[in-house]
């Protein structure tokens, strides 16, 4: 299996996954910062131009969270995706909450604060991103009181995608008002096989070190 990845992106969910299941992969960087997601090898994997992408023999996969998902199923028997159908149901509602109710307000805050060119930056709407976020982290705050995992009482993929998530609220300095919500990411990056966190990564591609740097 090939990742192509690059370190400090949604990419990290992928990898999450693949080393907790601990699969051999080969992970192939795809600098960002030196637009290799533009050059035709690449476009002809992911023509969204995007990371990640998984290349599993003849499967060609984008989508971070569709990776996740492939992967907890094409591993069923590791027990990162629940058996159980309403469990299931519940791992599947917080996948889609972390991407669409968490996730959205924070790219729109990161491309309205430095993706998009300064003459088109929208500063209202990093305000309404910020409100929205709070709101949703709040609702996730109250259900992850009590809990160690956000399906259920054991790890699975979902904590995966969830805590990368908030990863990305913390380096956006928005988890202040959650303990909760930052001590269930503290504990989800303790695990041995969790992935470098944002921050961290980061700060090895500003000092050059090639392994941090890919999140490893
Ligand atoms: N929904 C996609 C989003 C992928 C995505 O936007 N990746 C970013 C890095 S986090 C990227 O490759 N951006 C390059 C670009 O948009 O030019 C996923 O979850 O995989």
């Amino acid at each position: 299996m090939k990742l192509y990845e690059f370190g400090p992106t949604r990419s990290i969910r992928a990898r999450w996954m693949l080393q907790e299941l601990g699969v051999e992969f080969e992970a192939v960087t795809v600098n960002l910062q030196a637009r290799e997601h533009r050059h035709q090898g690449f476009l002809q994997l992911n023509p969204a131009a995007k990371v990640p992408v998984l290349v599993d023999g003849d499967l060609v996969l984008n989508e971070s969270v569709a990776i996740v998902l492939y992967l907890a199923e094409k591993y069923a028997d590791r027990g990162l995706v629940p058996a159980d159908l309403r469990l299931r149901a519940d791992f599947y509602r917080w996948m889609l909450f972390a991407v669409t109710e968490l996730e959205q307000p924070l790219w729109r805050i990161a491309r309205h604060t430095a993706l998009y060119p300064e003459k088109d930056r929208i500063p209202a709407d990093v305000v309404l991103a910020g409100r929205e976020f709070a709101s949703m982290a709040a609702v996730l705050e109250n259900h992850m009181k009590g809990r160690a995992y956000v399906v259920g009482d054991r790890v699975t993929a979902a904590d995966f995608v969830v805590a990368y998530t908030l990863d990305w609220a913390d380096e956006a300095q928005l988890l202040g008002e959650y303990p909760t919500l930052r001590s269930y990411v503290e504990r989800m990056y303790a695990r041995p096989r969790a992935p470098g966190r944002i921050g961290d990564i980061f700060q090895a591609i500003r000092s050059g070190s090639a392994t941090a740097a890919a999140g490893a």
